[in-house]
């Protein structure tokens, strides 16, 4: 008889994080489709007690429960608004995440993005591939540095994104629910203001039922046609509909963007604009990072099933 505890894989993990898991514990992973999953669940759901799952996929409050034995669930990724924390909580069961070890990775894709839509990198790029350089020359672009970087959310992430801008002489402007005494960048308790005194707005909050479309027609407004909307956070924050149109109506220079409201589908205007940058949520895909993230994964799983606690427990 197989006296491993039993792990669940709920959708697509990396191989090593896998074999890993299978490795050390009896490993059966959760069918997509509906009528399969039913059937498993009937089979398997009481004999269940560690899930390991990301923050692409998630966990419902309806997934925990047909799992009546569960106590662990482990997610790759340092977001949880896809898993219902909430419901965990109130049912003793402990979600983790994996912190930290991707704030450089992230944070290095921000300034990426800023600095391409600033300097027209991917446009200059297709400019040359289209064969448009022989004709004339290519447009402007705006300067990064001595600009003013405002950062909405100054966790781990955002100290990291403003480490970074430091070192190209930005000035370095937060909004958050309160003031950091460890930091001496300038605090605003009003986004409307942070928007106004920044060229580049930074979003690197997380996605909770109060930031939902934080950034909105106002904002946009606020940060007016010299200034950059980034947005490494989550796609919610901003309300997409009035991003586009704040585009078109040149109401700002123009967006980096590596997450959406509605993934993988974005919305097709932006496609056309020469002033956006557009990446499929890579904020992490490096293979260091996942890496070390699945690591994380796995190392909270062999914790929490010795006894020892999780080590990033969220709840
Ligand atoms: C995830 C992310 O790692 O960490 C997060 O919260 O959004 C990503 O970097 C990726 O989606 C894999 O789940």
């Amino acid at each position: 008889m197989n006296t491993k505890p039993l792990v669940l894989i709920v959708g697509k993990l990396s191989k090593t994080l896998k074999k890993a898991i299978e490795d050390n514990y009896q490993t059966l992973y959760l069918p997509e489709e509906p009528t399969e999953q039913q059937a498993f669940l009937k089979t398997n759901s009481q004999s269940i007690t560690t899930v390991a799952t990301s923050a692409a996929h998630g966990m419902t409050a309806e997934l925990m429960a047909a799992l009546p034995n569960l106590k662990l669930v482990a997610s790759l990724g340092v977001g949880y608004d896809s898993l219902d924390v909430q419901y965990a909580k109130t049912h003793g069961i402990c979600v983790t995440n994996t912190p930290d070890v991707l704030n450089d990775c992230v944070a290095d894709l921000a300034m990426g993005l800023m600095i391409d839509v600033a300097r027209n990198i991917s446009y200059a790029d297709r400019f040359i591939r289209d064969g448009l350089w022989q004709d004339r020359s290519a447009k402007l672009g705006r300067k990064v540095s001595h600009k003013t970087c405002g950062i909405v959310g100054l966790g781990r992430i955002g100290k990291a994104i403003a480490k970074r801008a430091e070192a190209f002489d930005m000035n370095i402007a937060y909004y958050g629910r309160h003031q950091q005494t460890d930091v001496n960048y300038d605090f605003y308790d009003d986004l409307n203001k942070l928007a106004i005194t920044s060229d580049f707005l930074v979003l690197a909050l997380p996605a909770t039922g109060d930031t939902t479309h934080i950034i909105n027609e106002q904002i946009l407004n606020d940060l007016g046609e010299k200034g950059f909307l980034i947005n490494i956070a989550r796609g919610a924050v901003v309300d997409e509909n009035a991003l586009v149109k704040a585009l078109k109506e040149g109401k700002i220079a123009g967006a980096g963007l590596d997450v959406f409201e509605h993934e993988p589908n974005t919305p097709k205007e932006l496609w056309e604009m020469d002033n956006v940058v557009l990446t499929n949520h890579i904020g992490s895909a490096t293979y260091e990072t996942r890496e070390a993230m699945a690591e994380l994964v796995f190392a909270n799983i062999q914790s929490f099933l010795a006894g020892k606690g999780a080590i990033t427990p969220v709840v």
